[in-house]
């Protein structure tokens, strides 16, 4: 397979391609995080340390996520030792401290979407939620056309799959274009530590736009990803399958279909029962229905702003 090929690939001389992907692991000169003007909060959480922040790049519409990453285990030493400490109180047993580590042990993970779009704005504003029960019916009469018509653009994921961006991302490639996908590591995760292992495999074929396109003559796609994804990852960091979650978004926010492959141990966002499918469960289901995803009802939450929330609505279907 072409697994060794992505790193062939990172190392060829520089193209527009490499451009658009900028200089991974340099400090960037060109930083958009300088320039932001700070609109609004749209969402902030101190128990995941991370705040989701809109405004704007040079006149340019933007989201900012900052999230304070998980302490490593192997930087423990060196975090302890090359530290200060500054006290804040001390009673009898007790004492608690302000630690100031140094620089590089001390980074915030950041995700600059820009330009942004309105749609993409929404995606990180708190906000009320309902869940909504879609039938096959629902689905081609209310659902598909709203998502023709208004879905995120797919372009990052076309990007992968030409190696134009991420290319040097690339963990695994099946190059098959019935059953062949690409395995790399999904954006929320930084690769630093296991905990929260995260990665994404991404079909090649482009007429798959989620789960329920889904009928037995995708069992091939689905059963070659689940094999050679875990096997894959029980390789290259050692996590088996029975510590990982595999499973599907449904609704998905972009409509090119992907599997995703969390710890089991990480509470991803999205891995609740009202969104995510488990991939053994979809092949089974398949397996004793082909069309099963096609007829049957498939529960999902929408925001309150979400225009198929609105379409739901004016159906008389909420
Ligand atoms: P989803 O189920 O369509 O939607 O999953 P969600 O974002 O609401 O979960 C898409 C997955 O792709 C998510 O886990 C994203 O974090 C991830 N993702 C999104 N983008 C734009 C990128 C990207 O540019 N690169 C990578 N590697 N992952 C991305």
């Amino acid at each position: 397979m072409a697994e060794s090929e992505n790193g062939r690939a990172a190392k060829r001389t520089k193209t527009d391609a490499d451009n658009e992907r900028g200089d991974v692991g340099e400090l960037s000169s060109d930083s958009p995080v300088s320039d932001f003007e700070i609109t609004r909060v749209l969402r902030e959480s101190a128990r995941e340390k991370n705040i989701f922040i809109h405004g704007k790049v040079k006149d340019q519409d933007a989201v900012v996520i900052l999230e304070k990453t998980p302490i490593r285990q192997d930087m423990l030493s060196e975090l302890l030792k090359s530290s200060q400490l500054k006290l804040e109180m001390k009673n009898d047993v007790y004492s608690t401290y302000q630690l100031q580590a140094p620089a590089h042990l001390n980074e915030i993970k950041t995700t600059v979407v820009c330009p942004a779009t309105e749609k993409h704005v929404k995606k990180y504003l708190h906000q009320e939620v309902f869940l909504v029960e879609e039938s096959g019916e629902d689905y081609r009469n209310l659902t598909l056309p709203y998502i023709s018509s208004q879905s995120f653009s797919v372009q990052w994921v076309h990007n992968i799959l030409e190696k134009k961006a991420e290319a040097d991302r690339i963990v695994f490639e099946d190059p098959d274009p019935d059953t062949g996908f690409v395995l790399l590591p999904d954006f929320k995760w930084d690769q630093k530590q296991l905990q929260d292992l995260y990665l994404i495999a991404i079909v090649h074929r482009r007429d798959v736009k989620s789960l329920r396109d889904l009928t037995s003559e995708h069992l091939p796609l689905l059963t070659n990803i689940r094999s050679k994804g875990e096997d894959t990852i029980q390789r290259k960091y050692g996590v088996p399958p029975s510590k990982l979650r595999v499973y599907l978004h449904y609704q998905p926010s972009y409509y090119h279909l992907h599997v995703h492959f969390t710890s089991l141990e990480y509470n991803a966002p999205g891995c609740g029962v009202e969104r995510a499918h488990l991939l053994s469960d979809v092949i089974q289901n398949l397996q004793a229905d082909s069309s099963y995803y096609h007829n049957r009802s498939l529960a999902f939450p929408l925001r309150a702003d979400d225009g198929l929330l609105l379409r739901f609505k004016e159906a008389g279907k909420l």
